[in-house]
């Protein structure tokens, strides 16, 4: 008998677009990243952009800023997104709701409808911050169709969860690369 022997194809490039409403911890996230600490931050007008190799892939990261009149301009970003890290302060309970309808804007748009959805649960460090499967719940993930997600409980701080949640994205997005070759 003949072996079927699966080849997972790496990619060599990977586009991260990094969004969440201000404050959440996208630019301590890149930070962390880029260079493996986190230091005092100022709110991002406009956007962070940082090409990092990572395990022999070129990733770039694009951080753009929150604040809500800055969020008309997301959409700009959108375009050849790999991976969609969505960046949540789960200790934020009163912008959960806010955070979730920021999102379904992102997820509605055609550009995003092949991206892989990571979302950090960021700030698990604080007292009472939700679980990952809190905002899951909250965020009706179970029921999202035809979309590859996960969330991975973070806190950008430390660096607890940073590159695990790279890591998940990173296999989903060969993975896909995988499928798509072997059409
Ligand atoms: N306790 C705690 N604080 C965090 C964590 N991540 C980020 N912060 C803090 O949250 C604040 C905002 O972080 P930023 O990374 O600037 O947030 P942002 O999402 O880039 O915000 P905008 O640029 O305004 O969109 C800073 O004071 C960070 O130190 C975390 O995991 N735990
Ligand atoms: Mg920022």
């Amino acid at each position: 008998m003949g072996s079927i022997v699966s080849r997972v194809i790496r990619p060599r490039y990977v586009r991260v677009l990094i969004l969440g409403l201000d404050a959440a911890g996208k630019t301590t996230i890149l930070n962390r990243i880029k260079q493996g600490r986190s230091h005092e931050t100022i709110p991002t007008i406009g956007f962070n952009v940082e090409s990092i190799k990572i395990k022999g892939i070129k990733y770039t990261f694009w951080d753009v800023g929150g604040q809500d009149q800055l969020r008309e301009l997301w959409k700009h970003y959108y375009f050849g997104t790999h991976i969609l890290a969505f960046v949540v302060d789960s200790a934020s309970t009163e912008r959960v709701d806010e955070a979730k309808e920021a999102l379904n804007g992102i997820l509605m748009d055609p550009l995003m409808d092949s991206c892989v959805l990571l979302i950090y649960a960021n700030k698990q460090d604080m007292p009472n911050s939700l679980t990952g499967r809190e905002l899951a719940q909250w965020f009706s993930l179970f029921q999202l169709q035809n979309r590859v997600w996960h969330i991975q409980p973070s806190c950008a701080t430390n660096g607890i969860g940073i590159f695990e949640g790279i890591e998940w994205a990173t296999r989903e997005v060969s993975k896909k690369k995988t499928r798509i070759m072997q059409q």
